[in-house]
């Protein structure tokens, strides 16, 4: 089977598309990366070529031997349904998890994104504190999220707690809350550490004055966990715009209320 036909690859792009559509990926920003299950790439096998060894940047041993589908990079999120082969790659990595090789796309020159490291870095972590299951790391500069790394403190309880209260849904959809990364360079070896430092405890890794770096089992997953959280931002942003005081919010009492009903863990420290 051709990469393109596969499920895996157009379940990639849709959500490119989409990420697109919301206005999260001006020019090249942003980034995108699935681990490929076994009988994913068997069925693909005959479409692989074998580039180069290449160096990652990071060293990802719980990951050797694996192979991703990622953007790449200097790519826009806008031209990868028209341009995948260029877009976007196959990519495997070596037995020490310390090199990579391309085996598909990355046409004309192309490479992985910058952010390689910390998705792969991402990956090792969300791997093994899942059991396996989480599969996708993907990476936005969604502008509500961004605007409030500019007025909140900077860290995890502040931001999930003021998420939690936006919107009954959150609670719900991310109950072990958010985490967030001081500003940092893009693109290096700190970044990774730090952000796979926060995704051992959190599904969603907040980068100040940035974006945003979210992880999930599917594509549904990680692209909704991504929304819910900008949807959220939104709201505050615009409640904080209005500059009147907050008469009401979902309390602390109100959050347990729903992770009882809906059976989720919530992050009882957090709470008052
Ligand atoms: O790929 O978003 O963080 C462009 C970026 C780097
Ligand atoms: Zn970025």
């Amino acid at each position: 089977m051709k990469v393109l036909d596969a499920d895996f690859a157009r379940g990639f792009i849709r959500m490119a598309d989409d990420g697109y559509a919301m206005g999260w990926h001006e020019r090249n920003g942003g980034n995108l990366s699935y681990r490929i299950r076994e009988n994913e790439i068997d069925m693909v096998r005959d479409d692989l070529k074998e580039g180069e060894w290449k160096k990652v940047g990071a060293s990802v041993p719980d990951l050797a031997g694996e192979y991703f589908l990622i953007t790449g990079t200097g790519k826009f999120f806008r031209n990868i349904s028209l341009k995948p082969e260029e877009c976007i790659g196959i990519i495997e990595l070596d037995d020490s998890g310390e090199n990579y090789r391309i085996c598909w796309g990355f046409d004309e020159n192309n490479a992985p994104t910058s952010e390689l490291p910390s998705h792969l870095m991402n990956h090792e972590v969300k791997k093994k504190v899942s059991n396996g299951k989480n599969r996708v790391i993907y990476h936005a500069h969604p502008a509500n999220v961004i605007a409030l790394t500019f007025v909140l403190p900077l860290d995890d309880k502040t931001f999930t707690v003021k998420l939690w209260e936006m919107m009954s849904e959150c609670a719900i959809v991310f109950p072990k809350g958010v985490g967030v990364v001081d500003w940092m360079v893009p693109g290096k070896r700190d970044i990774a550490v730090a952000t796979s430092k926060v995704m051992e405890e959190y599904d969603a890794a907040i980068w100040a004055h940035h974006g945003i770096f979210v992880s999930g089992e599917d594509f549904d997953l990680a692209f909704g966990l991504l929304h819910t959280i900008e949807k959220a931002a939104e709201i505050l942003v615009k409640v904080m715009s209005m500059k009147a005081e907050i008469r009401q919010t979902i309390t602390s009492d109100e959050i347990r209320m729903i992770a009882k009903e809906f059976n989720v863990e919530i992050r009882e420290e957090f709470l008052d």
